[in-house]
């Protein structure tokens, strides 16, 4: 039975203890200042579902960004514009879970873990010893590899509890060890491989389908009136929190356009002012680096949150939106990925960006969302004009309120069980479609309005399936193949594709000459990750 009741914050920062006290400090701010709020979350939700029939699951959760610290410096960077984005979202779950009403123990240092793991012998977790009692582990590839390296190899009662929370997404090609075809890009190295249940990859974003969208949230103060008279003061804040985010812009004239209509502000920092002021424009009015709640205050006071190109799909976006700001989203052409862009070289996904925050340009969109080309002077004007004239509303997807998080956290920890193989969601949900050649699954499920479902990608793979759907399966050859675009078809030659190995199904799999048959379903409005009746 989950313990519902957890109304002291106490409670959960007492989970998060290290000899280095600095390690857990920027989350513990975060999880204190964000605490009513997900007090008022649990009740609203506990008033729509019955929370008391839950089960209340053992949850170890490792951070390995933090176990690394010496060589990392998350935490030590954290309030001088290193990355935020991977602790926002571990302070999200890791509070989600607690209350939740799960019985969790956190770790980010390698004996922790081993300690908490229990029945660690020499070096290799002994399977008759295996600690049976834990029903999830929650880890990140940084921590993940260095169980495998220092532990011993990882055995399937256990690769299965796995949630890999994984910013960016992992595609089927990385992730099952037998594949053989050469995989552009840079290396294969440090992620990928594990041959896990793709769901098991949790993201941040809803980018991937083939993974599961695990999120985070996002801090909102209701806009007062006196705030919308103070916008029309006219700021605007730019997004790049460490010099170097600024150094290597190819062309800030951008931002001489912004600044013809609006004050521009940024807080920057990542070195000594005289440092960080060398790499700025001399009209931006630097902050330095600033507390969230500091933020959120510089956002209130804004009209336009202006992107530089990096970082890459973080958190400040949405609370820029949240907060009533338009978004200038910068658009890729060509589109950044593993083939062109070293950030992303050995990231165990292909997927291209095309902006900066697909997620803005995709699900959000206008008029909150502006993805141009901020190399074209002229469309920034035209931008900027427009944006001088008009008013916006804040906006945040429910999937980004703390409510949204804890109905989804919830569904997920209940439901996704890759141990006993239950099937989730249920089957009733598919929709099957039919794509043309060269379309992926993502694409085409996106298309109708609905996302792929990876889960049911099995129920579709046949022979009589691919018929049902009107694909000419029965005078054509059949390949049992394992292949990243089964099931599909191919006219020519004629060839009907069924799948041989579970590791290698895909949403996002293409080839030119195959039309693919996709497992998609519906999704709840503002919580993609769920479907309405499950
Ligand atoms: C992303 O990480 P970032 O940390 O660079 O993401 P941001 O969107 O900049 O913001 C993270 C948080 O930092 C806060 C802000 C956000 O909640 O309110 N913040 C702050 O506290 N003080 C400041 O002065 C400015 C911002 C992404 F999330 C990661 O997954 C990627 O690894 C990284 C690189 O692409 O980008």
């Amino acid at each position: 039975i989950p313990d519902l009741e957890r109304t002291d914050v106490q409670g959960l920062l007492n989970h998060l203890q290290d000899a280095n006290a600095v390690k857990f400090q920027w989350m513990k701010r975060r999880i204190v200042q964000m605490w009513p709020k997900w007090q008022a979350a649990i009740s609203s939700l506990k008033n729509k579902k019955d929370l008391t029939k839950t089960v209340q699951k053992k949850v170890l959760i490792h951070i390995g960004l933090l176990a690394n610290e010496n060589k990392l410096h998350f935490a030590e960077e954290a309030g001088k514009g290193g990355p935020l984005g991977e602790l926002v979202q571990w302070s999200d779950v890791i509070t989600s879970l607690y209350i939740l009403g799960h019985d969790i123990t956190v770790t980010a240092d390698l004996a922790a873990i081993q300690k908490a793991l229990g029945n660690v012998v020499a070096k290799k977790l002994c399977p008759q010893k295996l600690p049976n009692d834990i029903d999830l582990v929650y880890v990140d590839y940084i921590g993940l590899r260095e169980l495998n390296s220092k532990i011993g190899t990882l055995l399937p009662q256990f690769l299965c509890k796995l949630r890999v929370v994984d910013s960016f997404g992992t595609e089927a090609q990385f992730n099952f060890n037998l594949y053989k075809e050469k995989i552009d890009g840079g290396s294969m190295g440090a992620y990928g491989r594990y041959n896990l249940n793709l769901r098991q990859y949790q993201t941040m974003f809803p980018h991937s389908p083939d993974n599961t969208f695990l999120g985070f949230v996002v801090n909102v103060k209701p806009l007062e009136n006196t705030d919308k008279k103070m916008r029309r003061k006219a700021k605007a804040l730019v997004y790049g929190k460490h010099y170097s985010m600024w150094k290597d812009l190819p062309n800030k004239t951008f931002l001489e356009v912004v600044n013809r209509y609006l004050e521009v502000h940024a807080t920057v920092g990542g070195g000594s002012a005289s440092e960080v002021s060398s790499h700025l424009p001399s009209f931006v009015i630097n902050h330095g680096v600033v507390t969230p709640m500091e933020v959120q205050k510089l956002l209130n006071e804004s009209m336009v949150f202006v992107g530089l190109g990096f970082p890459y799909e973080g958190p400040a976006p949405l609370e820029a939106i949240a907060n009533g700001c338009f978004f200038i989203n910068p658009k890729f052409n060509p589109p950044r990925s593993r083939l062109n862009t070293p950030f992303f070289k050995n990231k165990p996904t292909l997927r291209l960006f095309t902006s900066q925050h697909p997620y803005c340009e995709e699900f959000i969109g206008k008029p909150h969302v502006y993805t141009i080309d901020v190399k074209n002077v002229s469309e920034v004007e035209r931008v900027m004009k427009e944006i001088m004239l008009k008013e916006v509303d804040p906006y945040l997807p429910f999937e980004f309120t703390h409510e949204g998080m804890l109905e989804r956290v919830n569904a997920l920890v209940q439901h996704q069980d890759f141990c006993y193989q239950n099937h989730w969601p249920p089957l009733k949900a598919l929709i099957t479609e039919k794509g043309g050649a060269g379309k992926s699954c993502k694409d085409v499920c996106l298309a109708k309005g609905m996302v792929c479902e990876p889960e049911f990608f099995n129920s579709i793979n046949s022979r009589t399936s691919l018929i049902e759907h009107g694909f000419p399966c029965n005078t054509s050859r059949l390949e049992e193949v394992p292949s990243l675009i089964a099931p599909g078809f191919r006219p020519e030659p004629a060839a009907c594709i069924v799948q041989t190995q579970a590791l290698m199904f895909s949403c996002t799999g293409t080839s030119p000459s195959t039309m693919r048959l996709c497992p998609c379903r519906k999704y709840k409005k503002g919580q993609v990750a769920l479907c309405v009746d499950c």
